[in-house]
């Protein structure tokens, strides 16, 4: 049993950066952050002691944390006993400690509430959380050039699998001549999420997206490099706190944020602006993609066959409907792509938990043995 949580006598905070081998942290009780971390480990916001820098009201500055050795960090229950360690992820609510010199140190994270993960960028590495405890994913896709539908969908998908209320905003609507029939289109993709044209550029359609910013709220903005997050950021922030980027003459997109960042805004809402996504890896679940798909799989319901994949089979009422218009052949082949990937990334995490498991009781035989012959165990 641990001791860590109830009577912890340790700081709480927000994880606004992670840094190489550092997190940047923000006293609990600035911008949003003592709304929502207070009761998950029986923390308020009066809590907030000795290792912040003390002055944790609104505007307060980030207090840096070193990082131990591997960058990982206890991920703690509801009861603050730590589990799995984990790389720490901006708007991860982190449990302070001080270390025998006083210096700040990393306790434990505590449970995540949702998260917007991918899968790793390399085959080494596990899913990657983009951004913890957020309520809202804005979606983000630029009106010009035109919006790409199977994007949404992706990140449609990554939105809805992190637990929090997916929002698409489209951007850059002062440079198109049509943007409500352009939403529109979009709109008819994004079942069951708002869809909002906007332009920081004249400020129409800002408002419907402000209105998202409670206290105590976090909103993140995921979308390709150049689609106008961090302008959007810093219009709802009403302050220029990301620096944005030009388009490069040749078109080609340039990422201007490079680090995912948390913003406390002077309201208590909280943005998470992030780097452009490139081909984002999803780590989709069935419930993500029937979220987002909710009409193909309503369609699949009246299949012949329940585990119809529907391709040739017979009674299958999602290829009926492709063949009578109803369901565009393009949003059959988004959910195929998406589907085949989500199963694919669904194996190869089975392996590597098995992988895991193997090695768990290797360790634990060659323990034995040491033990056994008398030799120290490590
Ligand atoms: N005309 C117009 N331009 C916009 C609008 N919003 C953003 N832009 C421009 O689009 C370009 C890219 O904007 P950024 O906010 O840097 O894009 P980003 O999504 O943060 O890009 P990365 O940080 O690389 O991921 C900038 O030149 C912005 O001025 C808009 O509403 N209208
Ligand atoms: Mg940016
Ligand atoms: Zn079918």
């Amino acid at each position: 049993m641990s001791t860590l949580g109830a009577g912890f006598p340790g700081a709480a905070g927000r994880v606004v950066r992670v840094d190489r081998g550092a997190v940047l942290v923000l006293p609990a009780d600035a911008g949003a952050a003592g709304a929502t971390t207070g009761e998950a480990a029986g923390l308020t916001a009066g809590d907030v002691t000795g290792v912040s820098t003390g002055t944790a009201a609104a505007g307060a500055e980030p207090v840096r944390v070193p990082l131990p050795g591997e960058g990982l960090v206890p991920l703690l229950d509801a009861d603050g006993a730590p589990g799995d360690a984990v790389p720490p992820a901006v708007g991860d609510h982190a449990v302070l400690g001080a270390g025998p010199d006083g210096a700040p140190l990393l306790v434990g994270l505590r449970p995540r509430r949702t998260a917007v993960v991918r899968d790793g960028a390399d085959r080494t590495s596990r899913a990657q959380v983009l951004a913890a405890n957020v309520d809202v994913v804005l979606v983000v896709e630029h009106l010009d050039p035109d919006p790409s539908p199977g994007r949404v969908e992706r990140l449609l998908t990554l939105a809805w699998r992190s637990g929090a209320t997916p929002v698409v905003v489209l951007t850059k609507a002062d440079l198109v001549p049509d943007p409500d029939g352009m939403a529109d289109e979009v709109r008819a993709l994004a079942i069951g999420a708002d869809v909002h044209a906007v332009s920081v550029a004249t400020g129409t359609g800002l408002e419907p997206v402000r209105a998202l910013l409670g206290p105590g709220r976090t909103l993140v903005v995921v979308g390709p490099s150049g689609a106008g997050k961090s302008t959007l950021v810093n219009a709802l922030a009403g302050a220029d706190v990301m620096a944005t980027g030009d388009r490069r003459a040749d078109g080609r997109g340039r990422h201007t944020t490079v680090h995912r960042e948390l913003v406390p805004l002077a309201g208590g809402a909280c943005l998470i602006d992030t780097p452009g996504l490139r081909g984002v890896g999803l780590v989709a679940d069935a419930a993500a993609l029937d979220a987002t798909f909710a009409d193909v799989a309503d369609l699949a319901a009246g299949c012949r066959f329940a585990d119809c994949a529907h391709r040739t089979e017979p009674g299958c009422a999602v290829l009926a409907a492709v063949e009578d218009g109803t369901l565009p052949a393009r949003r059959l082949d988004s959910w195929r792509r998406l589907a085949r990937e989500a199963a694919y990334q669904e194996r190869r995490a089975d392996a590597a938990l098995a992988a895991a498991e193997r090695n768990r009781v290797r360790r634990a035989t060659v323990a034995y043995h040491r033990l056994q012959q008398g030799r120290p165990t490590r």
